[in-house]
């Protein structure tokens, strides 16, 4: 038999769950309105790929833990603002910004904090934009607003962090240093890589005068 108290909670985990998948199909609609409208009204197609995920409760207890933070859904909704999460992989360098200020320009959308790893990239080489912003979400009952976390960036770069995350994760301490600056160095390449793109692009395509 299920307590009443265990039942609340599960319902609540639910809805919370529940809410912040809503919160990506929100931002992953914007995105997608935003590409197709580009598509026709300029012929660019700036976004390859968009992957949208939520935080696994595992996931989102261990952060909680790993913070101090307390272990309920109220927590984590007051402390993490990644528990919904949106890709935004885009074909070009400029795509990225071009992309990220229609979004942030629309007038529901509120920017909480911006990190621009591409300006300035991490130590061991990662790239991306992320922001974290909030958006509202209409319920039965009521309007929830809910952060979400959303990082753009290019193939390029979606390649290198796919990989990162999966060599890193194996990477054993004998080997750290000496394989670490080796993956930094293919970050680098890859940005010089996204760059010529972006030249070769805007050879092919110049801006038309208006
Ligand atoms: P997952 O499974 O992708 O969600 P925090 O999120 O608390 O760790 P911060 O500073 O708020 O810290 O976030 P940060 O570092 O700006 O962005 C965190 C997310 O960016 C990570 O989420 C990764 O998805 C991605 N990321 C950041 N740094 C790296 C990196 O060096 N390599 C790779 N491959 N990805 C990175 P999670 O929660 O780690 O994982």
């Amino acid at each position: 038999v299920v307590s009443e108290e265990a039942m609340r909670s599960i319902r609540s985990f639910i809805a919370t769950e529940n809410l912040y998948l809503s919160a990506t199909r929100e931002i992953a609609t914007k995105f997608e309105n935003l590409n197709n409208d580009l598509k026709y009204s300029s012929e660019r197609n700036p976004i390859h790929q968009i992957q949208t995920r939520v935080k696994t409760p595992m996931s989102i207890f261990k952060k909680l833990e790993r913070r101090g933070f307390e272990l309920t859904s109220e927590s984590a909704r007051k402390n993490l603002t990644d528990i919904a999460g949106v890709r935004v992989i885009c074909s070009y360098l400029n795509d990225i910004y071009l992309i990220s200020d229609m979004l942030l320009s629309q007038t529901d959308i509120t920017l909480v904090r911006t990190s621009d790893y591409i300006k300035n990239p991490k130590p061991n080489g990662y790239r991306s934009l992320h922001h974290i912003v909030t958006v509202p979400v209409f319920l039965s009952k009521s309007v929830e607003t809910v952060h979400v976390e959303i990082q753009i960036r290019t193939i390029a770069m979606d390649f290198w962090a796919t990989l990162e995350h999966q060599l890193s994760y194996k990477l054993a301490d004998r080997e750290t240093m000496s394989i670490a600056n080796n993956i930094k160095a293919c970050a680098e390449e890859i940005a010089d890589i996204d760059m010529r793109m972006q030249n070769l692009y805007n050879i092919i395509n110049p801006p038309s005068n208006p």
